[in-house]
């Protein structure tokens, strides 16, 4: 008898602790870049949901990822370890080891619900999730399928990004009351082809975006720069019908009946309302016969218009999310992470796409809303990396950190209002999908807070060294130049000290 009072004592103070134990709600949308998110101070758009949780809580100024590229960026953040460690290096012929260790593996063997809903993007069928309902491959915008956990598909009904956050809230509101739970939400938003949700067909068509000051780089001194095949001028690069969507039946181009067929997924109605929108602007461009660096610049105003689209309804549903957590009372409780699976270029360079460790690609937009306890607020400077969310998540929950995971826990500098004396000086990059769609070639390196240099291998053997002081846009690649000596080697010998505490294979 007494035993039985006992153990159910013992069990009130377990659902107890359990409901104390924060919920984490982990946003992640796919190539939305800092500089197309207000709370970053220079974007020519607004998001002021995102925005919110900065203001509530903390903004990452110097948040990396260890590979620039979706797959390999998502298995770090699964695993906290680098790509060479969790075996997933690229998207072409990577297929995720979900036998591995990982995040949702632990949080669930920790008393934590998992969910999946999303973008998922690994090949392999998710493990460690209690639930999941994922999108095929990178989705679609328009009534995108999804793949449930029975291994059914569904043609959904709606615009991706709402989509997902119903399931998302549909998936909380259903979920077990007794136990803490970590959420993964992944929008395909803002991915190529930039498809617009249809109430913001005409959204941002009077907005004049200005050209970065480095539109017009030539990439002297950067080989593998002028090597790339991701130029929006080029027009095999970004191709006028798929990335920019001037289009008129009968046209056609590399990549003409792919857009086509994504649209094609709207019901006729919507269909009728999109060509109807974009014929008119497609004819509009037609007469008047642009060419040269008109030519690259009309070009410029469609992929921004259009990816400021897609952004905006990606803002609306991170408010919608975290409205919902607030109205349910989980938001104290709650470490609610908005992030990114890396950065993208919005014209820096001449550029669309991601890939190089320059600074747009190699950092990803990282706002966390914290949950009752850890103190600080506002921008945090220190250099954090997708292979520190694991470990993070992790101490938030009590659970003790495997010794093999490569991350930092966050925790540390999220605790005080102040952030800790000593924290890491340098972060270890690598990205080796080549040859490959955009050709950016195989890279590794090292970025301190003031210097980057990178290694370019495989085809080639060029270094890049910048000081990001005085050339934050990384226009003059300094590497071999006279002075620079003192300091290649001292970075040299950290990025060593780095790929031996990594356990970097030897090339
Ligand atoms: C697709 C895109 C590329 C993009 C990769 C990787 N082409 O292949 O532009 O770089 O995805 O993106 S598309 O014609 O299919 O749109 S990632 O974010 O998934 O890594
Ligand atoms: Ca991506």
């Amino acid at each position: 008898m007494k035993r039985t009072s006992l153990s159910i004592i013992s069990l009130t103070t377990l659902v107890a602790q359990a409901q104390q134990r924060p919920n984490i709600v982990y946003i992640m949308s796919d190539d939305h870049t800092a500089q197309m998110l207000s709370a970053y101070g220079n974007s020519p758009i607004q998001t002021p949901n995102m925005d919110r949780i900065a203001q509530e809580g903390v903004i990452f100024h110097r948040s990396f990822v260890a590979n620039s590229l979706s797959g390999p960026s998502r298995a770090c953040m699964l695993t906290g370890k680098h790509s060479h460690k969790n075996g997933f290096t690229n998207n072409e012929h990577g297929i995720f080891d979900g036998s591995q260790q990982t995040l949702p593996k632990l949080m669930r063997q920790a008393g934590y619900q998992t969910a999946l809903i999303g973008k998922w993007h690994l090949v392999s069928e998710p493990t460690g999730f209690d639930y999941y309902d994922i999108l095929v491959g990178q989705g679609e915008y328009y009534n995108p399928t999804f793949i449930h956990q029975d291994g059914t598909r569904t043609r959904e009904v709606g615009y991706c990004t709402n989509v997902i956050t119903d399931k998302a809230i549909d998936w909380i509101e259903h979920r077990d009351q007794d136990k803490p739970f970590i959420l993964f939400v992944h929008h395909k938003a803002c991915h190529r082809d930039w498809l617009p949700e249809m109430k913001y067909l005409r959204e941002f068509e009077n907005t004049e975006f200005s050209l970065p000051t480095n539109f017009w780089d030539k990439w002297e001194n950067r080989v593998a720069a002028q090597q790339q095949e991701m130029t929006i001028a080029s027009p095999h690069d970004m191709d006028i019908i798929y990335d920019t969507k001037m289009y008129l039946p009968g046209d056609s181009s590399r990549l003409s009946s792919s857009y086509v067929s994504l649209v094609d997924r709207l019901d006729e109605k919507r269909k009728k309302e999109y060509w109807t929108f974009y014929d008119s602007l497609s004819c509009d461009f037609k007469r008047r016969h642009l060419s040269d660096k008109k030519l690259v610049e009309y070009k410029f105003q469609r992929y921004m218009r259009d990816y400021a689209k897609v952004t905006k309804s990606l803002d609306d549903n991170v408010g919608r999310l975290m409205e919902y957590l607030r109205r349910a009372g989980l938001l104290d409780n709650t470490l609610l992470v908005y992030t990114s699976d890396q950065g993208f270029y919005m014209g820096e360079h001449g550029w669309f796409d991601k890939r190089f460790m320059y600074e747009e690609s190699l950092n990803t937009p990282l706002l966390m809303r914290l949950p009752k306890g850890l103190k600080r607020r506002g921008v945090v400077n220190e250099m954090v990396q997708n292979i520190d969310y694991a470990p993070t998540f992790l101490d938030l929950a009590g659970v003790p950190i495997p010794q093999d995971i490569q991350g930092e826990s966050l925790v540390p500098l999220l605790r005080e209002e102040q952030g800790p004396k000593k924290w890491r000086d340098a972060i270890y990059y690598h990205f080796y999908e080549f040859p490959a769609e955009h050709m950016v070639k195989r890279h590794y390196g090292i970025r301190t807070d003031r210097y980057k240099l990178i290694h370019f291998y495989n085809d080639i053997d060029t270094w890049e060294l910048y000081d990001l002081q005085s050339d934050p846009q990384e226009m003059h690649n300094i590497f071999g130049q006279e002075g620079t000596e003192k300091i290649t080697r001292q970075l040299l010998k950290r990025l060593h000290k780095l790929e031996k505490q990594y356990d970097v294979p030897s090339m």
